[in-house]
């Protein structure tokens, strides 16, 4: 159907599908959230090193997610950031990266401000948080786990390095200048020993949640049952989604192995 003298411009859209065959990694981080959780008084601001009920609230978050969009089978989630995996064969809008990209990260957004009230009852939202989101795409399974395991990884350099800066800090008494002084030049093993002699904390017993960050699972299970129709038996297959939540090791083959369905078309 010709359209109006002005439809010409519809041609200037270009198409942005994303190559097939394909593993998807969506990541979202918080935008400037440096300021966001310092912006609320003193007494309101995100617990450091770790504040458990904003990490609990990006799981939330993580989970409308999950539980609106069955292609993504894995997430990973650390501090503002979290990775979703979508299988290679995924037809997601046709595979458009912007409407992936912009759909998606709205409604975690929304899924955040929704349910802020729920983790920080007492804590106003001050202004809109925001987050920024991309996709990489991966083509083999060796490389999804890797990005997996960066991130795993990522989350535990990071919350031994918080750990030990804010012991120094709000147990030691150092100012922030003197904390990043101390732990210039450390390696991990440094940082455990000062964790252990000067405040009597053995990292490794550290919650998980900080340690490992949260690990999210579709699993789907297919439970064949009875019906009774019409006076006949029949069966019919059922398709039964759960949402695990864990803070386990992603890095060795027990969690792939366990869980091997996920690299799976
Ligand atoms: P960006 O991502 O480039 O827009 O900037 P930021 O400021 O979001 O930087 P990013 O994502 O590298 O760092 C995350 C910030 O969020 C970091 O300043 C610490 C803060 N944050 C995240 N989780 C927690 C928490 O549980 N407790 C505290 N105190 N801060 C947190
Ligand atoms: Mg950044
Ligand atoms: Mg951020
Ligand atoms: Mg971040
Ligand atoms: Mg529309």
């Amino acid at each position: 159907m010709a359209g109006s003298r002005f439809a010409y411009v519809k041609k200037f859209e270009v198409p942005d599908t994303l190559l097939p065959s394909t593993f998807m990694v969506l990541r979202l981080d918080g935008h400037s959230f440096h300021r966001f959780q310092s912006s609320f008084s003193d007494q309101h601001a995100f617990a450091k090193p770790n504040d458990s009920r904003a990490l609990e609230l990006m799981d939330r978050a993580a989970k409308t997610l999950m539980e609106e969009y069955r292609d993504i089978r894995l997430a990973i989630g650390e501090s503002d950031e979290y990775s979703f995996l979508l299988h290679k064969s995924t037809a997601l809008y046709n595979r458009r990266q912007s409407k992936i990209v912009s759909t998606l990260t709205s409604l975690f957004t929304s899924s955040y401000v929704l349910h802020w009230p729920t983790f920080f009852p007492d804590v106003p939202l001050q202004y809109p948080p925001s987050f920024d989101g991309r996709i990489v795409l991966y083509p083999s399974e060796q490389q999804v786990r890797d990005y997996f395991a960066w991130r795993q990884t990522d989350t535990h350099i990071n919350n031994l390095y918080n750990t030990a800066f804010w012991a120094l800090v709000l147990q030691g008494g150092q100012t922030t200048t003197e904390a990043h002084a101390t732990l210039r030049g450390t390696v991990s093993k440094d940082k455990h020993e000062i964790l252990f002699s000067r405040f009597g904390i053995n990292y490794d017993k550290l919650e998980p949640r900080y340690r490992k960050g949260s690990i999210i699972v579709r699993v789907e299970e297919t439970s064949v049952e009875a019906a009774e129709l019409s006076g006949k038996q029949k069966s019919k297959a059922k398709t039964h989604t759960t949402l695990e939540l864990l803070h386990c090791d992603i890095i060795r083959d027990d969690f792939w192995e366990k869980y091997s369905h996920i690299l799976k078309d």
